[in-house]
């Protein structure tokens, strides 16, 4: 269910797209505002079939947000890297980098193979720096107040510490029928620390007969690369949630802003589209765990899973 509905939402955009410029350069087919749901419950665990997602990556970025982290680090001792190109470029545009010149690494990488090389040379040996060496990663590893910032640790205008999450899960269970079950990534005041301003900027909690929901809202969505990560992601953080607080899951909806292909995936797309759609995993979580900050990444088991081969796509910095 989950590829039938990512598909027809890739033929939407190919179909009434706006050849639209963005800001790293590349090129994208835009549309705005769409809206995906998804029945947890009765579907199955939301991970595309029509490509392989790399669900321990999804795993280890979830939990690394839960732990209100920011810093390469974790990611990194986790053999994670979607995140690495947007602390590597505040390491190479800052005072204290004298590597060869890298501006527009991005762009430049997928072109030129001499450049490339260059490249992949001082992106190791920045992630060798972040992993050893403390203060180095203290002043270069940090995404800033991105998103586990803001989940775990709020800064109020009253000079206190919020704790979204532990807010909405002592609401769900005090209060289930509340409509303030929200959590708000996006910090009006904090844009420009941020190497990345929050894609999916806030989300929000439902809980009716037993189930909860989740709604999640999105800015600006990366089609073929960053989209699944979100709905897998958020659909975890939903099994995480009800699992502490003793309900069932219930739905899953997705509600994205500017919805976009970038110019270099369109192959990889139309690839994807031709796929046949295969039957969804299931998820086991560790039952002896309870809260879910202390869960681990081998706690979360994902069963079935039997997808397409990978599709290979560069991307936009
Ligand atoms: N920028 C852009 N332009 N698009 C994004 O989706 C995006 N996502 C971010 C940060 N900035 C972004 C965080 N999430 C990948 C997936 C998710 C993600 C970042 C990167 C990615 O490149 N996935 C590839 C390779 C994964 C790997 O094996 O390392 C994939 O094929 O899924
Ligand atoms: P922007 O800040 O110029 O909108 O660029 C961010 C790009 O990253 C955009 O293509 C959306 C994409 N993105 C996702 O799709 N999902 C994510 O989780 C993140 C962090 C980014």
């Amino acid at each position: 269910k989950v590829d039938k509905e990512y598909q027809k939402l890739g033929h939407y955009i190919l179909e009434n797209g706006a050849k639209k410029e963005d800001r790293t350069g590349t090129g994208t087919i835009s549309t705005f505002g769409y809206q995906m749901r998804f029945d947890l419950k009765k579907e199955g665990f939301p991970l595309l079939t029509t490509k392989r997602v790399a669900f321990r990556l999804i795993v280890s970025e979830l939990l690394w947000f839960l732990k209100g982290d920011t810093n390469l680090r974790y990611l990194l001792q986790n053999n994670n890297h979607i995140w690495d190109e947007w602390g590597f470029k505040h390491w190479v545009e800052s005072p204290d980098y004298s590597g060869p010149d890298m501006t527009d690494f991005g762009l430049r990488s997928q072109t030129d193979e001499e450049f490339n090389v260059l490249y992949q040379e001082q992106l190791t040996i920045y992630q060798e720096k972040i992993l050893n060496d403390d203060e180095f990663s203290k002043k270069y590893g940090d995404l800033g107040n991105v998103y586990g910032k803001q989940w775990r640790s709020w800064e109020g205008a009253d000079g206190q510490v919020y704790d979204q999450i532990q807010y909405i899960i002592d609401e769900i269970k005090r209060n289930p029928d509340s409509r303030r079950l929200i959590v708000n990534a996006w910090s009006a005041s904090e844009l420009a620390s941020q190497l990345l301003p929050p894609c999916h900027y806030a989300f929000q909690f439902y809980v009716v007969e037993g189930k909860l929901s989740c709604m999640f809202s999105m800015r600006s969505v990366d089609y073929f690369l960053g989209l699944p990560y979100n709905i897998s992601s958020y659909a975890l953080l939903t099994y995480l949630i009800a699992h502490e607080c003793g309900l069932e899951v219930g739905e899953l909806i997705f509600t994205g802003a500017d919805v976009h292909i970038y110019s270099n995936h369109i192959e990889q797309v139309k690839e994807q589209l031709s796929r046949e759609p295969r039957s969804l995993p299931t998820i086991k979580l560790n039952s002896e765990k309870k809260s879910v900050f202390d869960f681990e990444i081998e706690d979360i088991e994902l069963i079935g899973y039997d997808p397409h081969p990978t599709i290979k796509a560069p991307v936009a910095v």
